[in-house]
Protein backbone atom coordinates (compact mmCIF):
# COMPACT_ATOMS: atom_id res chain seq x y z
CA UNK A 1 0.00 0.00 0.00
CA UNK A 2 1.63 3.52 -1.01
CA UNK A 3 2.06 6.05 1.87
CA UNK A 4 3.35 9.34 2.12
CA UNK A 5 6.92 9.73 3.44
CA UNK A 6 7.78 11.16 6.62
CA UNK A 7 9.35 14.41 5.04
CA UNK A 8 6.42 16.17 3.16
CA UNK A 9 2.87 15.86 3.15
CA UNK A 10 0.75 13.90 1.10
CA UNK A 11 -0.30 15.25 -2.34
CA UNK A 12 -3.26 12.95 -1.90
CA UNK A 13 -5.33 11.33 0.24
CA UNK A 14 -7.45 8.49 -0.57
CA UNK A 15 -9.70 7.08 2.23
CA UNK A 16 -11.58 3.91 2.27
CA UNK A 17 -15.21 3.37 4.22
CA UNK A 18 -16.24 0.32 2.09
CA UNK A 19 -19.05 0.13 -0.47
CA UNK A 20 -19.19 -1.60 -4.05
CA UNK A 21 -16.18 0.13 -5.23
CA UNK A 22 -14.31 -2.23 -2.71
CA UNK A 23 -16.89 -5.19 -3.83
CA UNK A 24 -16.02 -8.54 -4.49
CA UNK A 25 -18.78 -10.83 -6.22
CA UNK A 26 -18.62 -14.86 -6.44
CA UNK A 27 -17.61 -14.33 -10.33
CA UNK A 28 -16.13 -11.90 -12.71
CA UNK A 29 -19.66 -11.94 -15.00
CA UNK A 30 -21.39 -10.95 -11.80
CA UNK A 31 -22.62 -7.52 -10.44
CA UNK A 32 -25.39 -8.99 -7.68
CA UNK A 33 -24.37 -10.93 -4.74
CA UNK A 34 -21.30 -9.47 -4.01
CA UNK A 35 -19.81 -8.33 -0.52
CA UNK A 36 -19.67 -4.93 -0.36
CA UNK A 37 -16.58 -3.21 1.26
CA UNK A 38 -14.68 -6.70 1.00
CA UNK A 39 -11.55 -5.56 -0.33
CA UNK A 40 -8.98 -2.75 1.37
CA UNK A 41 -8.39 0.40 -0.02
CA UNK A 42 -4.66 -0.50 -0.78
CA UNK A 43 -5.93 -3.23 -3.07
CA UNK A 44 -8.40 -1.69 -4.32
CA UNK A 45 -5.35 1.03 -6.01
CA UNK A 46 -3.84 -1.74 -7.42
CA UNK A 47 -6.35 -2.05 -9.76
CA UNK A 48 -6.20 1.39 -10.78
CA UNK A 49 -2.71 1.38 -13.53
CA UNK A 50 -1.30 5.10 -13.45
CA UNK A 51 -2.72 6.48 -10.28
CA UNK A 52 0.59 6.67 -8.26
CA UNK A 53 1.96 9.17 -11.56
CA UNK A 54 -0.79 11.87 -10.89
CA UNK A 55 1.72 12.63 -7.74
CA UNK A 56 5.10 12.87 -7.11
CA UNK A 57 6.98 9.60 -5.35
CA UNK A 58 6.04 8.70 -1.95
CA UNK A 59 3.21 11.33 -1.83
CA UNK A 60 0.35 9.49 -2.13
CA UNK A 61 -1.13 8.24 1.48
CA UNK A 62 -4.20 5.54 2.04
CA UNK A 63 -6.21 4.98 5.45
CA UNK A 64 -9.24 2.84 5.85
CA UNK A 65 -11.29 4.68 8.08
CA UNK A 66 -13.85 1.96 8.44
CA UNK A 67 -14.96 -0.94 5.71
CA UNK A 68 -19.10 -1.21 5.11
CA UNK A 69 -21.71 -1.13 3.08
CA UNK A 70 -22.92 2.07 3.07
CA UNK A 71 -26.78 1.40 3.33
CA UNK A 72 -24.96 0.51 7.18
CA UNK A 73 -23.87 4.39 7.77
CA UNK A 74 -24.63 5.90 11.03
CA UNK A 75 -24.38 9.48 12.30
CA UNK A 76 -21.83 7.62 14.63
CA UNK A 77 -19.28 6.59 11.24
CA UNK A 78 -20.04 10.13 9.83
CA UNK A 79 -18.40 11.59 13.23
CA UNK A 80 -16.19 9.22 13.06
CA UNK A 81 -15.23 9.82 9.83
CA UNK A 82 -15.36 13.47 10.09
CA UNK A 83 -12.95 13.30 13.21
CA UNK A 84 -9.91 11.46 11.09
CA UNK A 85 -10.37 13.74 8.16
CA UNK A 86 -10.11 17.14 10.59
CA UNK A 87 -7.02 15.72 11.63
CA UNK A 88 -5.85 15.53 8.37
CA UNK A 89 -6.48 18.77 7.66
CA UNK A 90 -5.45 20.44 10.70
CA UNK A 91 -1.75 21.90 11.01
CA UNK A 92 0.87 22.31 8.14
CA UNK A 93 0.70 18.20 7.02
CA UNK A 94 -2.59 18.82 5.18
CA UNK A 95 -2.87 16.63 1.96
CA UNK A 96 -3.05 18.68 -1.24
CA UNK A 97 -6.75 16.94 -1.89
CA UNK A 98 -8.41 14.03 -0.51
CA UNK A 99 -10.62 11.24 -2.15
CA UNK A 100 -13.38 9.04 -0.07
CA UNK A 101 -13.94 6.01 -2.03
CA UNK A 102 -17.99 4.96 -0.60
CA UNK A 103 -20.69 3.31 -1.48
CA UNK A 104 -23.45 4.94 -3.58
CA UNK A 105 -26.60 4.10 -1.50
CA UNK A 106 -26.14 7.30 1.03
CA UNK A 107 -22.86 8.64 -0.35
CA UNK A 108 -25.26 12.04 -1.20
CA UNK A 109 -25.96 12.12 2.72
CA UNK A 110 -21.75 11.61 3.83
CA UNK A 111 -20.46 14.21 1.24
CA UNK A 112 -23.57 16.90 2.14
CA UNK A 113 -22.86 16.40 6.20
CA UNK A 114 -19.02 16.28 5.68
CA UNK A 115 -19.58 19.28 3.31
CA UNK A 116 -21.22 20.84 6.09
CA UNK A 117 -19.05 19.96 9.24
CA UNK A 118 -15.47 20.42 7.24
CA UNK A 119 -13.31 23.43 6.72
CA UNK A 120 -13.47 24.30 2.58
CA UNK A 121 -9.95 24.72 3.02
CA UNK A 122 -9.05 21.55 0.66
CA UNK A 123 -10.54 19.76 -2.63
CA UNK A 124 -12.34 16.37 -0.27
CA UNK A 125 -14.38 14.47 -2.91
CA UNK A 126 -16.50 11.15 -2.73
CA UNK A 127 -16.63 8.31 -5.19
CA UNK A 128 -17.87 4.72 -5.86
CA UNK A 129 -19.44 2.54 -8.22
CA UNK A 130 -21.92 0.78 -9.18
CA UNK A 131 -20.37 -2.26 -10.35
CA UNK A 132 -18.13 -4.59 -8.02
CA UNK A 133 -14.42 -4.55 -7.97
CA UNK A 134 -14.35 -7.95 -9.14
CA UNK A 135 -16.65 -7.47 -12.30
CA UNK A 136 -14.89 -7.50 -15.51
CA UNK A 137 -17.49 -4.45 -16.26
CA UNK A 138 -15.91 -2.85 -12.94
CA UNK A 139 -16.69 1.08 -12.98
CA UNK A 140 -14.92 2.09 -9.89
CA UNK A 141 -11.17 2.19 -11.00
CA UNK A 142 -12.49 5.12 -13.62
CA UNK A 143 -14.07 6.86 -11.28
CA UNK A 144 -11.72 6.82 -8.39
CA UNK A 145 -8.93 7.56 -10.98
CA UNK A 146 -11.37 10.84 -12.31
CA UNK A 147 -11.83 11.78 -8.63
CA UNK A 148 -7.83 11.57 -7.92
CA UNK A 149 -7.09 14.18 -11.08
CA UNK A 150 -10.61 15.95 -10.74
CA UNK A 151 -9.31 16.60 -6.72
CA UNK A 152 -5.86 17.68 -7.81
CA UNK A 153 -6.92 20.09 -9.89
CA UNK A 154 -9.21 21.84 -7.69
CA UNK A 155 -6.56 22.08 -5.53
CA UNK A 156 -4.49 23.53 -8.34
CA UNK A 157 -7.31 25.94 -9.22
CA UNK A 158 -7.57 26.83 -5.40
CA UNK A 159 -11.03 25.33 -4.79
CA UNK A 160 -11.94 23.71 -1.67
CA UNK A 161 -14.85 21.97 -0.44
CA UNK A 162 -17.00 18.40 -0.52
CA UNK A 163 -18.43 17.29 -3.99
CA UNK A 164 -18.93 14.19 -5.39
CA UNK A 165 -16.99 12.81 -8.40
CA UNK A 166 -18.58 10.14 -10.85
CA UNK A 167 -19.07 8.83 -14.09
CA UNK A 168 -16.54 11.79 -15.17
CA UNK A 169 -18.38 14.43 -13.92
CA UNK A 170 -18.42 16.56 -10.27
CA UNK A 171 -21.47 17.19 -8.60
CA UNK A 172 -22.44 19.58 -5.43
CA UNK A 173 -23.11 18.42 -2.30
CA UNK A 174 -26.14 19.85 -1.38
CA UNK A 175 -27.58 19.20 -4.75
CA UNK A 176 -26.46 15.53 -5.54
CA UNK A 177 -28.75 12.84 -5.23
CA UNK A 178 -28.71 9.03 -6.78
CA UNK A 179 -31.07 8.91 -9.91
CA UNK A 180 -30.68 5.24 -10.90
CA UNK A 181 -30.49 2.37 -8.82
CA UNK A 182 -28.45 0.01 -11.30
CA UNK A 183 -27.02 2.34 -14.01
CA UNK A 184 -23.62 3.42 -13.71
CA UNK A 185 -24.43 7.01 -14.33
CA UNK A 186 -26.07 6.94 -11.15
CA UNK A 187 -26.03 10.10 -9.87
CA UNK A 188 -27.46 13.66 -11.02
CA UNK A 189 -27.70 17.04 -9.12
CA UNK A 190 -31.77 18.20 -7.99
CA UNK A 191 -30.54 21.87 -9.00
CA UNK A 192 -28.07 23.90 -10.52
CA UNK A 193 -25.03 22.59 -13.09
CA UNK A 194 -22.24 20.19 -12.68
CA UNK A 195 -19.29 22.06 -10.99
CA UNK A 196 -16.53 20.19 -13.12
CA UNK A 197 -16.36 17.42 -16.06
CA UNK A 198 -13.63 16.18 -18.37
CA UNK A 199 -12.96 17.01 -21.61
CA UNK A 200 -11.33 13.97 -23.51
CA UNK A 201 -8.88 13.63 -20.53
CA UNK A 202 -8.35 17.16 -19.29
CA UNK A 203 -10.54 17.94 -15.64
CA UNK A 204 -12.84 21.41 -16.22
CA UNK A 205 -13.33 23.08 -13.00
CA UNK A 206 -16.25 26.09 -12.87
CA UNK A 207 -14.82 27.87 -9.74
CA UNK A 208 -17.69 30.18 -9.70
CA UNK A 209 -20.33 27.45 -9.64
CA UNK A 210 -18.48 25.52 -6.92
CA UNK A 211 -18.17 28.39 -4.52
CA UNK A 212 -21.06 29.28 -2.23
CA UNK A 213 -23.67 27.15 -0.79
CA UNK A 214 -23.01 26.11 2.83
CA UNK A 215 -19.30 24.47 2.62
CA UNK A 216 -17.59 24.85 6.05
CA UNK A 217 -21.12 26.33 7.54
CA UNK A 218 -20.35 24.06 10.57
CA UNK A 219 -16.88 23.44 10.74
CA UNK A 220 -16.65 25.76 13.64
CA UNK A 221 -19.07 24.19 15.68
CA UNK A 222 -17.57 20.80 14.69
CA UNK A 223 -13.88 22.01 15.54
CA UNK A 224 -14.83 23.44 18.83
CA UNK A 225 -16.66 20.22 19.91
CA UNK A 226 -13.69 18.49 19.06
CA UNK A 227 -11.68 20.63 21.01
CA UNK A 228 -13.56 20.91 24.13
CA UNK A 229 -14.54 16.87 24.01
CA UNK A 230 -12.16 14.35 26.50
CA UNK A 231 -11.38 12.14 23.63
CA UNK A 232 -9.95 15.06 20.99
CA UNK A 233 -12.35 13.69 18.21
CA UNK A 234 -15.55 14.27 16.54
CA UNK A 235 -16.72 11.03 17.73
CA UNK A 236 -17.99 12.57 20.85
CA UNK A 237 -20.37 15.00 18.95
CA UNK A 238 -23.58 13.44 19.16
CA UNK A 239 -26.50 14.32 16.44
CA UNK A 240 -29.44 15.30 17.59
CA UNK A 241 -32.55 12.59 16.12
CA UNK A 242 -34.69 13.96 13.12
CA UNK A 243 -37.02 12.25 11.50
CA UNK A 244 -38.73 12.14 7.98
CA UNK A 245 -42.28 11.87 7.61
CA UNK A 246 -43.10 10.20 4.11
CA UNK A 247 -46.79 11.35 2.87
CA UNK A 248 -48.58 9.58 0.35
CA UNK A 249 -52.10 8.31 -0.03
CA UNK A 250 -53.60 7.70 3.42
CA UNK A 251 -50.49 8.33 5.29
CA UNK A 252 -51.01 8.15 8.69
CA UNK A 253 -50.38 11.30 11.03
CA UNK A 254 -49.54 9.25 14.60
CA UNK A 255 -46.12 8.59 12.78
CA UNK A 256 -45.55 12.23 14.19
CA UNK A 257 -46.28 11.54 17.47
CA UNK A 258 -44.34 8.07 17.29
CA UNK A 259 -41.50 10.10 15.94
CA UNK A 260 -41.59 12.43 18.46
CA UNK A 261 -41.50 9.66 21.16
CA UNK A 262 -38.68 8.22 20.03
CA UNK A 263 -36.93 11.94 20.69
CA UNK A 264 -36.68 13.94 17.73
CA UNK A 265 -35.97 16.92 17.99
CA UNK A 266 -37.21 18.10 14.29
CA UNK A 267 -39.08 16.48 11.93
CA UNK A 268 -38.75 16.82 7.57
CA UNK A 269 -41.94 16.27 6.10
CA UNK A 270 -41.22 14.56 2.32
CA UNK A 271 -44.42 15.77 1.09
CA UNK A 272 -46.14 15.83 -2.37
CA UNK A 273 -45.65 18.32 -4.64
CA UNK A 274 -44.14 21.33 -3.33
CA UNK A 275 -44.28 19.69 0.09
CA UNK A 276 -48.12 19.73 0.43
CA UNK A 277 -50.07 17.33 2.92
CA UNK A 278 -53.92 16.89 3.69
CA UNK A 279 -55.01 19.12 7.26
CA UNK A 280 -54.55 15.92 9.51
CA UNK A 281 -51.09 15.83 8.94
CA UNK A 282 -50.64 19.74 8.79
CA UNK A 283 -52.62 19.62 12.54
CA UNK A 284 -49.77 16.93 13.80
CA UNK A 285 -46.43 18.80 12.84
CA UNK A 286 -48.17 22.00 13.75
CA UNK A 287 -48.73 20.40 17.43
CA UNK A 288 -44.98 18.98 17.37
CA UNK A 289 -43.51 22.87 16.18
CA UNK A 290 -45.98 24.07 19.27
CA UNK A 291 -44.33 21.70 21.47
CA UNK A 292 -41.37 23.16 20.70
CA UNK A 293 -40.01 20.83 17.78
CA UNK A 294 -38.54 22.44 14.20
CA UNK A 295 -40.56 21.25 11.14
CA UNK A 296 -38.97 21.37 7.59
CA UNK A 297 -41.13 21.19 4.44
CA UNK A 298 -40.25 19.01 2.08
CA UNK A 299 -40.80 17.73 -1.24
CA UNK A 300 -40.76 13.61 -2.24
CA UNK A 301 -40.69 14.57 -5.81
CA UNK A 302 -36.82 14.18 -7.19
CA UNK A 303 -36.41 17.82 -8.27
CA UNK A 304 -37.51 21.02 -7.45
CA UNK A 305 -38.34 23.86 -5.34
CA UNK A 306 -40.47 24.01 -1.94
CA UNK A 307 -41.16 27.28 -1.21
CA UNK A 308 -42.51 29.48 1.77
CA UNK A 309 -46.68 29.80 2.18
CA UNK A 310 -47.75 28.10 -0.70
CA UNK A 311 -50.68 27.11 0.98
CA UNK A 312 -54.71 28.77 -0.14
CA UNK A 313 -55.44 29.42 3.81
CA UNK A 314 -52.75 31.80 5.42
CA UNK A 315 -53.87 29.79 8.51
CA UNK A 316 -52.39 27.06 6.79
CA UNK A 317 -49.14 29.05 6.06
CA UNK A 318 -45.82 28.26 6.91
CA UNK A 319 -45.44 31.74 8.66
CA UNK A 320 -48.67 30.85 10.83
CA UNK A 321 -47.22 27.63 11.91
CA UNK A 322 -43.73 28.66 12.01
CA UNK A 323 -42.68 25.98 9.48
CA UNK A 324 -39.62 25.72 7.29
CA UNK A 325 -39.44 25.46 3.59
CA UNK A 326 -36.88 23.50 2.43
CA UNK A 327 -36.06 25.26 -0.79
CA UNK A 328 -33.57 23.18 -2.84
CA UNK A 329 -32.86 20.88 -0.33
CA UNK A 330 -34.27 17.19 -0.67
CA UNK A 331 -35.48 15.67 2.59
CA UNK A 332 -32.43 13.33 3.49
CA UNK A 333 -30.60 16.81 3.08
CA UNK A 334 -32.66 18.90 4.96
CA UNK A 335 -32.62 16.23 7.86
CA UNK A 336 -28.92 16.61 7.52
CA UNK A 337 -29.07 20.48 8.12
CA UNK A 338 -31.62 20.28 11.16
CA UNK A 339 -29.31 18.37 12.64
CA UNK A 340 -26.36 20.32 12.54
CA UNK A 341 -28.64 24.06 13.01
CA UNK A 342 -29.96 21.35 16.71
CA UNK A 343 -26.68 20.60 17.21
CA UNK A 344 -25.66 24.61 16.60
CA UNK A 345 -28.77 25.22 19.38
CA UNK A 346 -30.55 26.89 16.38
CA UNK A 347 -33.73 27.23 17.61
CA UNK A 348 -35.31 30.00 15.81
CA UNK A 349 -37.28 28.85 12.18
CA UNK A 350 -36.63 31.93 10.72
CA UNK A 351 -33.10 31.60 11.50
CA UNK A 352 -32.64 28.39 9.96
CA UNK A 353 -34.73 29.15 6.74
CA UNK A 354 -32.36 31.40 5.68
CA UNK A 355 -29.58 28.69 6.00
CA UNK A 356 -32.06 26.32 3.47
CA UNK A 357 -31.83 29.57 1.39
CA UNK A 358 -28.00 29.88 0.54
CA UNK A 359 -28.44 26.47 -1.14
CA UNK A 360 -29.31 27.03 -4.46
CA UNK A 361 -28.46 27.14 -8.62
N1 LIG B 1 -23.50 -1.76 -1.59
C1 LIG B 1 -24.12 -0.46 -1.70
C2 LIG B 1 -23.38 0.55 -0.85
O1 LIG B 1 -22.42 0.16 -0.18
C3 LIG B 1 -24.19 0.00 -3.11
C4 LIG B 1 -22.91 0.59 -3.65
O2 LIG B 1 -21.90 0.75 -2.97
O3 LIG B 1 -22.96 0.93 -4.77
O4 LIG B 1 -23.81 1.69 -0.87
Amino acid sequence: MPSSSASSPPSLLIIGTGGTIAGVAPSAGSTAGYQAGALPIGQILDSVPGLSALVPEGRLATEQVFSIPSEQMSGAHWLQLAGRLRAWLSGDEAPDAIVITHGTDTLEETAFFLSLVLPATRPVLLTGAMRPASALSADGPGNLYDACRFALAARQAGIGGVFVSFGGRVLRADAVYKQHANRTDAFAQRFGQPVAWLEVDRPCWQPALAAGGLQGQFATLALAHTAASAEGDAASMTLPPVGIVPQHVDADPAMVAWLRSRGCQGLVLAGTGVGTMPAPMRAALAQARQAGCLVVRASRVPEGYVGRNTEARPEDGDDALDFIASGWLDARKARILLQLCLAAKMGNAREIQALFERCSP
